[in-house]
């Protein structure tokens, strides 16, 4: 049985991961590709209904509270995406734990408690980070909605990303999220038949 692959999208807030992460999925799903899209937080389970509710300020939570309930979260779909994996599904993931991480650590928690939650999790076979300016994020729809949305915080995470890339050793694809919809989808889309092809060889492993 040949595996799926495990494709991240990651970024700040309002990149396009969801567009880009959708447009993906639908072109896979029209080609007959097994192929499943995720999107983390998972709000429908028990403890995403209680990250939603501390996102949209209806509930507050310590930051390590939330960093762990957003950590668990992932843990809830683990067995499951492994089980799919392995019988031929690619997943789609609009983001996993380096938002955990990239968030968390922005508010001031430490990096190596942050990722230390996410060892064991499954290890993506590529990460596109899609990579914008912040002001010019601030102008796409619904900037400003949720908790985290706001400029200066903003930095801050993007700063955390970069620190990141150069210290997980894990395959991330810098994609510019500057244009238009169509044309970065383009560069995302030939980049992820390339990682789908070369990951039916490699085994399934985990964050370490
Ligand atoms: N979080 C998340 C943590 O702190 N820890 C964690 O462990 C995790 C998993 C919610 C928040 O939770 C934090 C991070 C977040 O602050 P979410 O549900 O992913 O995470 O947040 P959303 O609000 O749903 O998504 P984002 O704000 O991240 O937006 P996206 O998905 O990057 O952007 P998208 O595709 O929805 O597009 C936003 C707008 O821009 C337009 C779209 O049409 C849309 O209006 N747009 C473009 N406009 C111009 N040019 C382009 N190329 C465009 N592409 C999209």
């Amino acid at each position: 049985m040949r595996r799926g692959a495990l494709i991240m999208f990651e970024g700040c807030d309002r990149t396009g991961k969801s567009t880009q992460s959708r447009l993906l999925y639908n072109t896979l799903l029209q080609e007959n590709h097994p192929v499943k899209h995720m999107s983390f937080p998972a709000r429908e389970s028990t403890i995403g209904q209680v990250i939603n509710s501390y996102l949209t300020n209806q509930q507050e939570l310590s930051d390590e509270t939330i960093h762990l309930l957003f950590s668990a979260n992932r843990w809830e779909y683990k067995n499951e995406m492994k089980k799919l994996l392995e019988a031929g599904t690619t997943f789609i993931v609009d983001r996993y734990s380096y938002s955990g991480v990239a968030y968390s650590v922005a508010k001031g928690l430490n990096y190596d408690w942050c990722i230390s939650m996410e060892k064991g999790l499954l290890r993506p076979d590529a990460v596109f980070y899609l990579n914008a300016p912040i002001e010019q994020l601030q102008d796409r729809g619904n900037f400003g909605d949720e908790r985290y949305e706001k400029l200066q915080f903003q930095r801050k995470v993007l700063s955390v990303y970069e620190e990141m890339m150069t210290k997980e050793n894990i395959n991330w694809v810098n994609i510019d999220a500057v244009g238009t919809k169509e044309s970065i989808f383009e560069n995302i889309y030939k980049q992820a038949k390339t990682i789908i092809k070369e990951s039916v060889e490699k085994p399934i492993d985990v964050i370490t």
